[in-house]
This record gives structure tokens, C-alpha cells and sequence, in this order.
């Protein structure tokens, strides 16, 4: 879905990390956040974080990139993103969910690798993105209000 957001629409750019091939939570939270109203510009699987990069200088406005992990290897997939950072790109919040590490067992010491790399939130379920979406919006809100 390739169709630039006019203004006052909200819009966010949605994927699966690179080595991943999972599509179907990517597919469902795509017509989820179209029926909450969102412009969904989807990269689809296996999207190397780069492409990521490319779509936010495309589309700036857009309020946040959302990254799906499902096979375990989300730290390895978002390895680049200090660099990116560091090159002033990626500057909006980057929401990470999915099954974020390899085995049945998740510990804090695996959410906190990601928070490292600069992962701003982390999800395991996607019923919590429009509320986080919307907590942001309003968060940038009161601090353009403020100055
Ligand atoms: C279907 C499936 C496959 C299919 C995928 C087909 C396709 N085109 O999508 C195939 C067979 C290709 C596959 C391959 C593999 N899979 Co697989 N797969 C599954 C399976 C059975 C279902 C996944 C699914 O579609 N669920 C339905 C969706 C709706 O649910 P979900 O993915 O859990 O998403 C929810 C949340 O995670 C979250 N979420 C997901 N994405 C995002 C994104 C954001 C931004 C947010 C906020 C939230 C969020 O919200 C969703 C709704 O609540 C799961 C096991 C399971 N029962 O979950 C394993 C599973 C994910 N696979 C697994 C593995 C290991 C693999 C392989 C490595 C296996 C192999 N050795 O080859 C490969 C990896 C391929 C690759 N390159 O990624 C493991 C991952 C284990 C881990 N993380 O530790 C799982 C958990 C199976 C297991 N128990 O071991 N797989």
C-alpha cells in the first residue's frame, strides 16, 4: 500500500525483520490498523532494517515504524540500528513485538538487548499498538503545546 497520507491522516510503516518469514501477524495488524483509520505502508517479511530507513526518508510523516519478530532473532535482524540512528535516520519511534528471542522462556535480560540497540517499545501483542500509537500522538502533542 503505496498511497502517500494527506494531511491529517495518520500513517505508519509496518514489516517483518529480515530474516524473518512470518506473514500472518504482519497481514492481520496491517487490516487492523487500516480499520483503526492508519495509512499502512507494509514492507512485508524479511525486510532488512535499511529498507525500513529508506521508507521513513520517503514518508516522514509517518508516526512511528513497527517491526515484527517471530523467529527469534530480532537482536541479530535490528543490529544496525545504532548506526542508522547515529546517521540521523530512523528518528521516529521504532515499536518492536512478536516472540522477540530464541525458546518458550523470555526473560527481562532479552527484552533488555533490544532496548539497548534503541528499540524505543516493545510489544507482544498487537492488540496494545493503537493505544500505544495514540499515547505518542498525544505525547507529541504536549510537547509541541509546550515548545
Ligand atoms: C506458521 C508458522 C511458520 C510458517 C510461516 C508461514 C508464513 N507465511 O507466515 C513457516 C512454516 C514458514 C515457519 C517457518 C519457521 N518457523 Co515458524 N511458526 C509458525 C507458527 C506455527 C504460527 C505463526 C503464526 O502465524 N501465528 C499467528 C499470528 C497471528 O500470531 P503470532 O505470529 O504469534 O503474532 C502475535 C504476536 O506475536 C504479536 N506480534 C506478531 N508480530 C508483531 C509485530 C508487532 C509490531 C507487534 C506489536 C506485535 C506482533 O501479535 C500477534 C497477535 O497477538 C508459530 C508457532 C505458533 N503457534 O505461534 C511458529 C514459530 C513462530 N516458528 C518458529 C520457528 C523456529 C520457525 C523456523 C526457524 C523453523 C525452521 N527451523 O525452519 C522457520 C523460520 C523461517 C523464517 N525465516 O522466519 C518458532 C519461533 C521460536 C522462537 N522465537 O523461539 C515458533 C514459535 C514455533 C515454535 N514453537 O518453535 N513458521
Amino acid at each position: 500500500m503505496n498511497t502517500p497520507s494527506g494531511p491529517g491522516e495518520r500513517m505508519v510503516i509496518l514489516g517483518v525483520a529480515e530474516s524473518d518469514a512470518h506473514a500472518v501477524a504482519n497481514h492481520l495488524i496491517g487490516m487492523q490498523l487500516r480499520g483503526h483509520g492508519f495509512t499502512v505502508l507494509n514492507l512485508g517479511v524479511c525486510t532488512p532494517l535499511e529498507e525500513f530507513a529508506d521508507a521513513l526518508d520517503a514518508h516522514p510523516q509517518a508516526e512511528a515504524v513497527l517491526i515484527g519478530s517471530l523467529n527469534g532473532h530480532a537482536h541479530q535482524d535490528l543490529q544496525g540500528l545504532p548506526e542508522l540512528r547515529a546517521a540521523g535516520r530512523l528518528r521516529c519511534p521504532v515499536i518492536v513485538g512478536g516472540n522477540l528471542s530464541v525458546g518458550s522462556h523470555k526473560t527481562e535480560a532479552d527484552l533488555e538487548r533490544l532496548r539497548e540497540l534503541g528499540v524505543d517499545h516493545l510489544l507482544s501483542d498487537a492488540d496494545e499498538l493503537v493505544l500505544l500509537l495514540d499515547r505518542l500522538r498525544a505525547a507529541r502533542g504536549a510537547e509541541l503545546c509546550h515548545g
